[in-house]
């Protein structure tokens, strides 16, 4: 792989749930040495600092969803920031929690549409995101990005989504948290989902094999949204929506290793890191070692494998 020209995208978002500290989320990653870290795989990187939201106005007191101008707010921002840097180089949003994918993703959509290029992301996360305003019990947007940028309805005061990605481009890796009406809506979509019995029971290389495929086939631009609950607590702590039963640290490389080698990501997110409750920057750590296996660190090279 040619080096890359990374940019650092700080979103310090933290109106997607009602539990603070996301926004501590890009600071942390840079003092776990993100940057330094694609440096040295020889990159180019550059640290843009932090966005911040488009100005917005409180919400109505006895509104069911939390936070949703602040949100609405950020995803314009972000959806503008992620079109614009995707004609520089691959962006990497440093989160901020889930929220933030309804405007990275939908900016780099934007970017694919006039590429003439189809959108594909790559979800890795405990939970499938994909309530909408009307189905989320918990009034938490951070539950819902994947229906916006899918185009669901629902999202009224959020930006048109112009571009959705079509169900078909979306796969979700490390499910083993799907409310009921996320699990209905996602049995009768074309979302590619593979929960953690199936990574138990055939290995996590296969689904994402057969995804990187596709997404080779049609010349895609490919997203991938790497929430930190898609690792199993014990290694990766620090986040508010903790799930037993996930990835092991030697999986999530394995995905992050495939995706280098295929050389198809153009753009990612880290999210949902809240610092506030890790434990000595072990899972700040843990992510900035995977963010690295993406951008090229190896073990060895494949081609010196021999039996
Ligand atoms: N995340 N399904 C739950 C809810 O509140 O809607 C959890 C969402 C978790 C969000 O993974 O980014
Ligand atoms: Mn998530
Ligand atoms: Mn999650
Ligand atoms: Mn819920």
């Amino acid at each position: 792989m040619p080096p890359k020209t990374c940019i650092l995208i700080g979103a310090p978002v933290d109106s997607g749930k009602r539990r603070r500290g996301c926004l501590m989320g890009p600071d942390s990653y840079r003092t776990a040495g993100l940057r330094e870290t694609l440096v040295d795989l020889g990159h180019d990187v550059v640290d843009q600092g932090n966005l911040a939201p488009r100005p917005f106005k409180d919400d109505h007191p006895d509104h069911p969803l939390f936070a949703l101008n602040e949100t609405i707010a950020w995803t314009q921002s972000l959806a503008d920031a992620a079109e614009t840097a995707m004609s520089e180089g691959v962006p990497i949003f440093l989160g901020g929690d889930h929220a933030l994918s309804a405007g990275t993703v939908s900016g780099v959509a934007a970017h694919a549409a006039k590429q003439g290029s189809p959108q594909f992301v790559l979800w890795l996360d405990a939970h499938s995101d994909f309530h909408t305003p009307l189905s989320s019990d918990s009034g938490n947007l951070h539950g819902t990005p994947v229906a916006y940028f899918s185009g669901a309805d629902g999202f009224d005061g959020f930006p048109e989504v112009a571009h959705p990605v079509l169900q078909t481009n979306i796969c979700i890796i490390g499910l083993r948290s799907v409310d009921e009406a996320e699990r209905k809506a996602l049995e009768a979509s074309d979302i590619h989902r593979h929960d953690m019995r199936e990574i138990d029971e055939s290995g996590i290389a296969k689904p994402l094999a057969a995804f990187l495929k596709r997404v080779q086939q049609a010349n895609g631009q490919l997203h991938v949204s790497l929430d930190v609950d898609f690792l199993d607590p014990d290694v990766a702590p620090a986040v508010g929506t903790t799930v037993p039963g996930g990835a092991t640290v030697r999986e999530a490389h394995l995905v992050m290793e495939m995706l280098h080698d295929s050389g198809l990501v153009t753009s990612m997110d880290l999210v949902e890191l809240n610092p506030f409750l890790d434990d000595r920057g072990r899972t700040a750590k843990v992510m900035v070692d995977l963010a690295a296996s993406a951008f090229g660190r190896r073990i060895f090279d494949r081609r010196t494998r021999s039996y």
